[in-house]
């Protein structure tokens, strides 16, 4: 069963990224050995978009995978989602805790050090940092940099996910700033197959771990 303490990658699902359905790129992300899935989905209606979260929780619950629900946090409350994942233009944090069961993970989306500190002091359970490196998933033409990995590192005490553009080459970059967690989107989900590119990025990430 996967934890968000020892969670070490998080996937995050775009049918329209993974020209693929949604559901099935869970799946496959599911049988590589992911230990969280975020659905991300921009365009659903929010009936759409509860009857997916619901399906994928089912998977994912089945399977013993963390399942979060981007944006929408009260779509996340009635899937039965293990939590919601907001970005500084979404609920704040403090807004989305309250609306959360007990118990469940709040994450938050962070592009800077105030940031990282201010989800902290919210009750984040766990930030994302970056973009790290450029990534046309958000339309990010510039990252901000494998420092800032360096700099939550240094005083930030809730486990972070680095994130944005990160491919099985610049994982390297990752491990090396300190961190063997990330959160991915395009590298592995475009993937022709899913579930081997999880596990290439799972095999580097626990050997790192050590
Ligand atoms: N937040 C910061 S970068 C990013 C999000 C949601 C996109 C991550 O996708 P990819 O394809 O792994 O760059
Ligand atoms: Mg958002």
């Amino acid at each position: 069963m996967s934890n968000l303490s020892e969670a070490q990658l998080y996937v995050l699902v775009t049918g329209s990224v993974a020209n693929r359905p949604a559901l099935e790129v869970a799946d496959m992300a599911i049988q590589g050995g992911a230990d969280a899935i975020q659905l991300r989905e921009k365009d659903l209606s929010d009936h759409e978009f509860l009857d997916l979260a619901r399906q994928m929780r089912d998977r994912c619950r089945a399977a013993g995978v963390l399942f979060i629900v981007n944006d929408r946090v009260s779509i996340s409350k009635l899937a039965g989602a293990d939590g919601a994942h907001v970005g500084q233009d979404d609920l704040p944090a403090t807004g989305a805790r309250k609306i959360l069961r007990a118990g469940k993970i709040l994450g938050v989306s962070t592009h800077d050090i105030d940031q990282a500190r201010q989800a902290q002091a919210d009750g984040a359970d766990y930030i994302g940092v970056g973009p790290i490196f450029p990534t046309s998933t958000k339309g990010y033409e510039e990252g901000v940099g494998v420092d800032f990995i360096r700099q939550v590192k240094g005083e930030i005490t809730i486990p972070f996910f680095a994130i944005g553009g990160i491919t099985l080459d610049r994982l390297d970059k990752i491990i090396a700033a300190g961190c063997t967690r990330v959160a991915v989107s395009s590298a592995i989900i475009a993937a022709e197959d899913v579930a081997a590119a999880v596990r290439q990025f799972k095999d580097k990430l626990t050997a790192a771990k050590g």
